[in-house]
């Protein structure tokens, strides 16, 4: 079968996604991690018809410029905030993302930090580790805060929020919500959450979780104000983005015990961590791995594959991508392949 299209692939990939991409496609696939500069980035994507990308692949109207030929991008991710959609549709290339099959797992994953942060086992087990545990446990020792019977608040009721949510139940807890749009009542019952205002949120939730997207009206969306309107002992979960939250007003919040903890995967200037972030001890840290369980992960590399298979023309879904970031585009012109 002769080959039309050539698709690249920025970071090294599941073989078995690349092997269902290498079928159809003429395939350049990064075997290293690393990051890819603007102007790397500008040279691969104006030789290929398609791409998948991750995160740290910033594409905006200078990586486009003059460049004819892409026709998909798709990133490796839910949240798009390294995409500019706008200059992607001005460009005429499709934009895909990949929802949906990562929201369990980043449910479960905003748990662990929940607890992780609550209970304190991060710094207990650097303690432990460190040989400090050498004679008993003073009754004072290693307090942290409940979860069960207290208020978690969820800031961004999206479906990852919503997963989040569900699993409160199991913990006895009342669960709070606050969302520019009120999800429909059928909704909020499944989720047994309630509606609430921004303040209201942060002012009554024990421990508050940031479940939204990332744009440039959010940026700081927790900052100093709102750390010092949050209830005083409470705990911060961040499983979003980085930049909703003004790190350093965070760990001014964490070192006066306005919050008791923190639990973080996602930082604002990723894969820079704010010194005083690292220098707490009630802060737990993780490398922005929310969606990484080994299903999960292999769901949202074949998400990506079907999506710029079927946004080139190609395979059983030609045409019809599974998750269109703009879909408007597949509308405007004919599927290429088809033409
Ligand atoms: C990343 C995420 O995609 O989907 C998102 O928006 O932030 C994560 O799932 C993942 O960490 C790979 O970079």
């Amino acid at each position: 079968m002769t080959k039309r299209y050539k698709v690249w692939v920025s970071r090294p990939l599941f073989a078995e996604a690349l092997a269902r991409l290498d079928q159809h496609v003429t395939l350049v696939a990064e075997a290293t991690e690393r990051q890819h500069s603007p102007a790397q980035l500008r040279e691969r994507l104006a030789d290929v018809d398609a791409a998948i990308i991750g995160l740290s692949d910033r594409v905006d109207a200078a990586t486009l410029a003059g460049n004819e030929r892409l026709r998909v991008i798709a990133n490796l991710a839910v949240g798009y905030n390294n995409l500019d959609i706008d200059a992607l549709t001005r460009a005429g290339v499709l934009a895909c993302n990949t929802p949906d099959v990562l929201n369990e797992t980043t449910a479960d994953y905003a748990w662990a930090l929940l607890l992780a942060a609550a209970r304190r086992v991060g710094a207990a087990e650097r303690w432990l580790r460190s040989g400090q545990w050498t004679g008993t446990m003073r009754i004072d020792d290693w307090l942290g805060v409940d979860l069960h019977g207290r208020t978690l608040g969820i800031l961004g009721m999206g479906r990852i929020g919503q997963a989040v949510a569900r699993r409160a139940g199991g913990f006895d807890m009342r669960v709070l919500y606050h969302n520019r749009h009120r999800l429909p009542e059928v909704t909020e019952r499944q989720c047994a959450a309630r509606w609430v205002d921004q303040p209201t949120l942060l002012a009554e939730s024990d421990h508050l979780v940031l479940a939204l997207p990332y744009t440039p009206g959010n940026h700081h969306i927790i900052g100093a104000a709102e750390l010092a309107r949050m209830k005083r002992g409470s705990v911060l979960v961040n499983i979003a983005r980085g930049g909703l939250v003004d790190e350093a007003a965070l760990a001014a919040a964490l070192a006066a015990g306005q919050l008791a903890a923190a639990g973080l995967d996602v930082y604002e200037d990723e894969p820079v961590v704010h010194p005083a972030l690292l220098a707490l001890d009630q802060v737990v840290l993780s490398p922005h791995l929310g969606s990484a369980s080994a299903d999960t992960r292999r769901n949202m590399a074949h998400l990506a594959v079907d999506n710029v298979l079927a946004g080139l023309g190609l395979g059983s879904a030609a045409g019809d991508p599974p998750t269109p970031i703009n879909p408007q585009l597949l509308h405007a012109r004919p599927a290429p392949g088809k033409a």
